[in-house]
């Protein structure tokens, strides 16, 4: 369901020895894949655990996992993601954070109800140290994030599970779970499974997209002015807000195409008759969808750095000062996981190497800039190219980050044979 609200939250392991022993008690009420496939056994609230590094050595658990990204937290891992830390929640710097719960429900009373049986069972074996709530937005834009796009379209499916979507990446298991088919790392038994998860807290400035969209406005004749800066926001998304690929819809949104299955992720950027290595007219070479899975963009395509993302939004919606003043007042934004099974191949590897680096992706006519939505560079100007598609190799610096990162942490999210060993050992 889109109308989820979930509560995530941070949690120290203050007697290591009185967690295992009740978490044994938690771990009948874990959301596996399983259960959440078959209607007859989907609860009504969901709780999932994940463990840091440093709550992995609380609970005496030393074994390699070989992912020297994740034992360094994510916190040592800030100038690799080209990001300064003054912004992030004081919780998230530093290794403290142990673990996190994720309950989640699409009814406020389950969701309370789930979080109090939590807290009963586990009690001061944690102590809660930080915790948000996400909340999907209202209406008619439910499944959308706070910049009203509609997220969670496209994701990789597994080699073997299922007839994919036209268009939709295939991955080995091994992408995402740990001790799988092209999982190229050596990892203990137990943790077969398993994977890695990237959680971060971003806060969007949505007055400030709006206005930067309002004062950026394509220049295509005949179209009114709140049309040009949608299309400017499309271009810098790669999709429209409906979720229809520009690439696709280059000119007009196409509400139908973004609500379609079949459709929405049918499209590789390039076309017959196009030059991939120097036509935007389509889609920006900088665009955030672009950026992140470049498709043919890449040749031969490279499937290997595919995550799972999963994101609910937070905060309030922007009220009608914000709008007016043009101001974010409020703090609103995304809570956004990444699952893979190697996060230097995965997470870090994009906002480092893809999001952040203006030649990527080349070679092109024109350098390419940084992701418009999501990259950065340790709080220096950026710039992007192609947001009007009668100048598609112009070239704009950005005045702001629209996503301040407020920090978060990675973790291993076990799967139940683990987590079982974690508990037991
Ligand atoms: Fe992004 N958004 O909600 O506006 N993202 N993302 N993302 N993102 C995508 O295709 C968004 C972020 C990816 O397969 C869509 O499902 C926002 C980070 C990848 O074509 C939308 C933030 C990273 C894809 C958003 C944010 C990624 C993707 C289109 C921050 C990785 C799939 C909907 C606040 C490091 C691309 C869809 C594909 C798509 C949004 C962050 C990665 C709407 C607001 C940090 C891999």
């Amino acid at each position: 369901s889109f109308n989820i609200s979930d509560v995530q939250a941070e949690v120290l392991i203050v007697d290591a020895a009185g967690f295992k022993r009740q978490m044994n008690m938690v771990i009948p009420t874990i959301s596996t894949v399983d259960i959440m496939l078959d209607t007859s056994t989907q609860p009504t609230a969901t709780f999932n655990m994940a463990l840091s590094q440093s709550g992995l050595d609380k609970l005496g658990i030393h074994d390699n996992l070989n992912d020297t990204i994740f034992s360094g937290g994510q916190f040592a891992d800030a100038p690799n993601l080209a990001e300064l830390t003054d912004t992030w929640v004081s919780q998230f710097k530093g290794t403290s954070i142990h673990g996190v719960y994720i309950t989640a429900s699409d009814a406020s009373d389950s969701l309370m109800q789930q979080n109090s049986a939590v807290q009963t069972v586990l009690g001061t074996t944690i102590s809660v140290v930080y915790s948000i709530q996400g909340q999907a937005r209202p209406g008619d834009q439910a499944g959308h994030e706070h910049f009203g796009f509609l997220d969670g379209i496209s994701q990789p499916t597994i080699e073997g599970f299922g007839t994919p979507l036209p268009g939709q990446a295939v991955v080995p298991a091994g992408t995402l779970l740990l001790g799988r088919e092209q999982d190229l790392m050596t990892r203990p038994s137990w943790a077969t499974d398993s994977s890695f998860v990237a959680f971060r807290q971003l806060k969007q400035l949505v007055p400030e997209f709006n206005t930067f969209a309002n004062d950026h406005p394509a220049s295509i004749s005949g179209m009114s002015q709140a049309q040009a800066a949608e299309l400017t926001q499309a271009r810098m998304m790669g999709r429209w807000k409906s979720g229809a690929p520009v690439d696709l819809a280059p000119l007009f949104d196409d509400p139908a195409l973004g609500a379609d299955p079949m459709r929405n992720n049918n499209f590789n950027f390039s076309h017959p008759g196009f030059n991939l290595s120097s036509n935007q007219v389509h889609c920006p070479f900088s665009a955030h969808i672009r950026k992140n899975v470049p498709r043919t963009d890449l040749n031969p395509i490279d499937v290997g750095h595919h995550i799972l993302r999963s994101g609910i939004p937070y905060g309030p919606e922007v009220t009608e000062v914000e709008q007016q003043s043009g101001q974010t007042m409020l703090e609103r934004g995304l809570l956004f996981l990444a699952v893979q099974s190697n996060i230097g191949a995965g997470f870090q590897f994009l906002q480092k190497l893809w999001i952040n680096n203006p030649d990527f992706v080349g070679p092109k006519s024109v350098k390419p800039g940084l992701d418009p939505i999501m990259g950065q560079i340790s709080g220096s100007a950026r710039f992007t190219i192609g947001l009007d598609p009668m100048d598609p190799e112009g070239n704009t610096t950005l005045p702001m980050q629209f996503v301040i990162s407020r920090g978060g942490e990675y973790f291993l999210m076990p799967s139940l044979t683990a987590l079982r060993h974690i508990i037991n050992s």
